[in-house]
């Protein structure tokens, strides 16, 4: 395949119209270069200082990982000054983050996890940053209001990831399907390897944290058990795996097929993921490479969230695996 960088790729496939500034080229730009800047600290982690907690628990009731606070900083300091934004919202930061008046502001709100997957981050496993973009409502000036921000995520423009595994991946939508680049370390380019990623529409992989069943409900345990006792199209039983970083589980389910569950619980009844900067952007990718992504009842892309850091449940992956935990829950075990 011709070498083909991520940069090559966004020009050739951007939308050009009389009114484009060329901002949101420009906001890719950053954020790719924010993500090369993370996988550079990941690499290290093991000789410098970096492992660990930092003492410090989040908004979400989370310990701080050294690398976490680390990517989050890259985040902030590189989007910030991009030009293309007007706020950001980080699962590591409880308010909205304003971008402030010395610096140019734009028509984009970018939300992220950093550093997703980071309890994983000691013991050498993937880890990954997961980004959503917005556009700012039209014909909205001056001070971003929180309003603004909590859009559905059928409205995002972009979204993706950057998986730090045995190699760099960046995985992006623009809304014209899923694409995959690797980073070519030689080079410091993110090469198009993966182009129009696809989803099978059925799987025969499912993946969910089992610790959890006793704190799940019978329709719950009902869809689980579905994929422990069914069977795949060609008559093999579903494989069971699961790495605990979304980002990972949702990279394999995305190329493999089949599904990613985290369902609501007697200790977490909302879910554990968030609905902005985990569940919509990876379900945009879903639906873009023609998969699914629901919270057992309805499409996760039509959820309004009412708050920065609203969680959800969430299923997502073939449409045949998705559905069937959809069917299962319409019909809930009393
Ligand atoms: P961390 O970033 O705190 O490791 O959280 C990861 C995560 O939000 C998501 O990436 C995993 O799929 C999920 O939590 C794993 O949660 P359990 O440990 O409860 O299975």
């Amino acid at each position: 395949m011709a070498d083909i960088t991520v940069t090559e790729h966004l020009l050739l496939h951007q939308k050009r119209t009389p009114q484009a500034t060329g901002q949101f080229t420009g906001l890719l730009y950053d954020l790719i270069l924010s993500g090369k800047s993370i996988a550079r600290r990941i690499n290290q982690a093991g000789l410098l200082d970096i492992l660990g907690g930092t003492g410090e628990v989040n908004v979400q009731g989370e310990n701080v990982q050294k690398l976490d606070s680390i990517a989050n900083r890259i985040m902030l300091y590189r989007m910030e000054r991009c030009g293309a934004l007007c706020a950001m919202s980080s699962e590591e930061e409880a308010d909205l983050v304003r971008v402030r008046p010395e610096f140019p502001r734009g028509d984009y709100i970018l939300i992220f996890d950093p550093l997703d997957g980071s309890s994983n981050i000691d013991v050498n496993i993937n880890v990954g940053t997961i980004f959503s973009i917005f556009r700012r409502p039209e014909g909205n000036t001056g001070e971003v209001s929180l309003n603004e921000v909590l859009q559905p995520g059928v409205k995002q423009v972009g979204a993706g990831y950057i998986l730090y595994g045995p190699a760099t991946m960046l995985v992006l939508s623009t809304g014209q399907g899923v694409h995959g680049f690797t980073l070519d370390p030689g080079v410091g380019e993110f090469l198009l390897s993966h182009p129009n990623m696809r989803i099978p529409q059925q799987g025969h992989i499912y993946s969910v944290n089992g610790g959890n069943w006793k704190n799940w409900d019978e329709t719950t345990r009902k869809a689980v058990s579905w994929f422990r006792t069914c069977e795949t199209p060609d008559g093999k039983a579903y494989s069971a795996r699961y790495v605990g970083a979304l980002v990972a589980d949702f990279h394999r389910t995305l190329i493999y097929g089949g599904i990613y569950m985290y369902p609501p619980d007697i200790v977490k009844p909302h879910g554990k993921l968030r609905l902005m900067c985990e569940a919509n952007p990876l379900a945009f990718l879903a639906e873009q490479a023609g998969g699914k992504a629901s919270d057992g009842h309805g499409r996760i892309l039509e959820r309004v969230p009412d708050a920065l850091h609203t969680r959800t449940p969430l299923f997502i992956g073939s449409t045949k695996d998705v559905e069937a935990v959809e069917n299962i829950y319409a019909h809930p075990v009393v």
